[in-house]
């Protein structure tokens, strides 16, 4: 491990290593060793990939991020705060305090850009899954020749337990049937788990796997320096269409700790006051003081914003040009975006009368249908006054 600090991007990384363990140290609690190994793929992802606007989280067309082992939460805490999203420096010295919004495991609404609530291993998948097919269905609902509206990708962080559940492969393997192009999983694969190596239970191939799943598989050999190497791996992604990507990316479970790096110690409990210290110092970072953050670190990290907000610009630019072009599905997005039912919604709902014969599984979809076909394309002026508002 090098102890010269090459670069800028190698300071944010360590950056995002040394505070994730800062606030674990703080709260005494929590999961530092995901956050040491998977920092690099994660700040590549979000430094030179991520389409998103951390000052406005809710922008339809962002890139969506799970990170599925919600247990490593602290790295997404860190990545929120740095990016410029409404997160504090006190919210992440909150960590996993009663009511603060860094909870011990994500949650979606409490915490800004958070965009799913994980910590079930494996869930975040089956989320991530939904979500590329949502954008596959706004997509061919909304977008028109030349006026691509929708044209977002879906990124999830997985690990080992994640990839163990069982509804982490039925999700891909819808995945994989539908062709998910712009759903790209990032593999943090450390081959620990909670009580150990995970060659106690786990030695099938995940790769091969996923191959026979339809997903386009990458390999990175050295996730704990090789940026580059990541980076390459995400550009492959984004050129691959057709089938949905799995990027294994081997990775040292608590990097950098010097007693309990590739162990299941790492896991899920603080280092420890001494074992923090050690960390740091072989991490080459200079800085006694927690939750330090270098300046030069933070205005590269920030730099998201700004990235963000010309992003979003150019979109709403298209956006208007498309709805000008395009007045009834422009009122019908409206509508779907709004989140709120219209008025009339359950006017058609089919009525059986007593002693009918109908199978459930049919009644129900005739009673779906009904109130979809409310939703779809009703006037926003007969919207009711329900003021729950919903992302995509
Ligand atoms: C379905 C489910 N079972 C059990 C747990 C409890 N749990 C939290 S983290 C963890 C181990 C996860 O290991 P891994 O995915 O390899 O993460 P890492 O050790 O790399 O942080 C377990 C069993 C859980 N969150 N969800």
């Amino acid at each position: 491990m090098s102890t010269v600090r090459q670069s800028i991007d190698e300071l944010c990384v360590d950056t995002i290593r040394t505070l994730a363990i800062d606030a674990v140290q703080k709260a005494n609690s929590g999961h530092p060793g995901l956050p040491l190994g998977a920092a690099p793929m994660a700040y590549v992802l979000w430094q030179r990939h991520l389409k998103h606007n951390p000052k406005d989280p809710s922008w339809p067309d962002r890139d969506r991020f799970v990170l599925s082992a919600g247990h490593g939460c602290m790295l997404w805490y860190c990545l929120l705060y740095l990016t410029g999203y409404d997160l504090g420096m006190d919210d992440l010295k909150a960590f996993r305090q009663w009511g603060s919004r860094t909870p011990g495991h994500p949650e979606y609404r409490l915490t800004p850009g958070v965009e799913t609530t994980s910590g079930p291993l494996g869930q975040g998948t089956a989320n991530a899954v939904g979500m590329a097919m949502a954008e596959r269905f706004l997509a061919s609902r909304f977008n028109r020749p030349g006026s691509e509206i929708v044209d977002h990708r879906t990124f999830a962080l997985v690990s080992d337990g994640d990839l163990m559940e069982g509804i982490s492969n039925e999700a891909s393997s819808l995945a994989g049937h539908l062709g998910l192009g712009k759903l790209t999983f990032l593999y943090d694969s450390n081959r620990v788990s909670l009580d150990g190596p995970t060659s106690m239970a786990f030695t099938e191939d995940v790769g091969r796997r996923y191959e026979a799943l339809g997903w386009h598989v990458q390999h990175v050999e050295d996730g704990n320096t090789d940026l580059d190497a990541i980076d390459h791996a995400l550009r492959q992604a984004e050129q691959e269409t057709l089938r949905p990507s799995l990027i294994i990316i081997r990775t040292t479970i608590g990097y950098g700790s010097p007693h309990k790096a590739g162990t299941s110690e790492a896991h899920g409990s603080p280092l420890g006051a001494e074992e923090v210290a050690a960390t740091k110092k072989a991490l080459g970072w200079e800085h006694e003081e927690s939750f330090f953050v270098p300046p030069d670190a933070l205005s590269h990290f920030r730099g998201a914003v700004e990235r963000g907000a010309r992003a979003q610009s150019e979109w709403r630019s298209r956006f208007e040009t498309w709805a000008a072009a395009n007045p009834d599905l422009a009122e019908e997005w409206r509508h779907a975006f709004s989140g709120d039912l219209p008025s009339g919604w359950d006017a058609d709902l089919p009525k059986w009368k007593a002693g009918e014969k109908e199978a459930t599984r049919v009644a129900a979809g005739k009673a779906l249908n009904a109130i979809a076909a409310k939703c779809r394309g009703s006037s926003a002026a007969t919207r009711t006054s329900r003021s729950r508002r919903t992302r995509s």
